[in-house]
């Protein structure tokens, strides 16, 4: 590892020396507070240097970041489907319509630390956009950023409808707007992002969304959670990332555990899009679950407590959690847990 963690640029009253020996001991403080803290008594620094030990900046012991002031919650995210405005076309087919508005939005990305964000509806992750197979989609994009963006979708579509640059309308300008349609397929777990340069910067600041289109006969009955993984480069220097997350904001769901009941199938949609760091991973404690790459499969590829994931993949996890308790989950990457990418489970009756 190089210099690229030593700094975590805004953090008002959080700047401390951070050594690797009290980053770790403080990043092990949350496995010990089972059931009674509502967060990290004493959280993780995030700037810390195994090879230097330069001074770092460290999360305020127990504070959070403003969800209000951000325009979103990252506990509101998890369980947040987009099904769009929906019709029924002549040919009796359904059509699904969006509008997601691109801009530029400052968020509070970890207390104290504001970050000039580029969104989709004001948030990141954007919007969960879900729909069935075979359905009509129109998605209305409107760049109302200073800066040109496209939406592109993973997915089955026409090349103009690509989003990318130089293909059908190709990038859209501040103040345009451009209807991607296309048809849902096939059935899976997608996403959609930017796709204009520098690629890695227009991610980064916050492009990205989850895109579902569930099969034709459905899927079982489930309580069905979103988990974007990805990154805050917050020094803007492209090496790295120095917090990292799932659902926009940094150790959420550590302050704000996901609830969930024994004996219930919960459905994980994890999608990663965590740029500058080629693996991202996602890790369940105390259970194992059923994975299916993708989500194209009704049957599951492999059942385990580990999976890895490069930039773009993405799958579903189905668990049941047999009895309570609080289970932590987090990215098997350790450092990116540290940072940022960890949270429990709270499983009750
Ligand atoms: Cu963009």
């Amino acid at each position: 590892m190089t210099t690229r963690r030593h700094f975590l640029v805004g953090a008002a009253g959080a700047v401390g020396a951070a050594t690797l020996a009290p980053a770790l001991a403080a990043a092990q403080s949350p496995h010990s507070g089972h059931g009674e803290q509502t967060g990290p008594a004493d959280p993780p620094a995030t700037g810390h240097s195994p090879h230097s030990g330069v001074n770092g900046a460290t999360f305020r012991s127990g504070a959070g970041v403003n969800h209000a002031a951000n325009g979103f919650d990252p506990a509101v995210i998890l369980r947040d489907f987009d099904r769009g405005s929906v019709s029924t076309l002549s040919d009796g087919r359904t059509q699904r319509e969006w509008t997601v508005v691109a801009r530029d939005q400052e968020i509070e990305v970890s207390p104290g630390v504001r970050f000039p964000a580029w969104t989709f509806n004001g948030r990141v992750p954007g919007p969960t956009l879900r729909c069935t197979e075979g359905d009509v989609l129109r998605v209305r994009f409107v760049n109302s950023s200073a800066h040109p963006h496209t939406m592109h979708f993973h997915g089955i579509h026409p090349a103009e409808m690509d989003g990318v640059p130089m293909v059908g309308r190709g990038v859209i300008s501040p103040g345009e707007e451009f209807a991607y349609t296309f048809d849902a397929e096939p059935f899976g777990l997608h996403l959609y992002h930017c796709h204009v340069g520098p690629l890695a910067e227009h991610i980064a600041r916050g492009m990205y969304g989850t895109f579902i289109v569930d099969p034709r006969q459905g899927r079982p009955a489930a309580d069905e959670l979103v988990m974007v993984q990805h990154g805050w480069n917050t020094t803007f220097d492209g090496q790295g990332n120095q917090l990292y997350a799932v659902n926009g904001i940094p150790f959420a769901y550590m302050n704000d555990p996901v609830r969930v009941r024994a004996g219930e199938l919960v459905r994980i949609y994890l999608v990663n899009i965590l740029e500058y760091d080629p693996i991202n991973s996602f890790h369940l404690h105390g259970n194992f679950f059923e994975y299916f790459p993708t989500g194209t499969r009704l049957e599951p590829a492999e059942y385990t407590d580990t999976i890895m994931q490069a930039q773009g993949q993405r799958g579903i996890c189905e668990v049941r959690f047999p009895r309570p308790g609080r289970f932590m989950f987090h990215a098997h990457k350790t450092e990116f847990a540290d940072l940022g990418w960890m949270g429990f489970f709270e499983v009750t009756e």
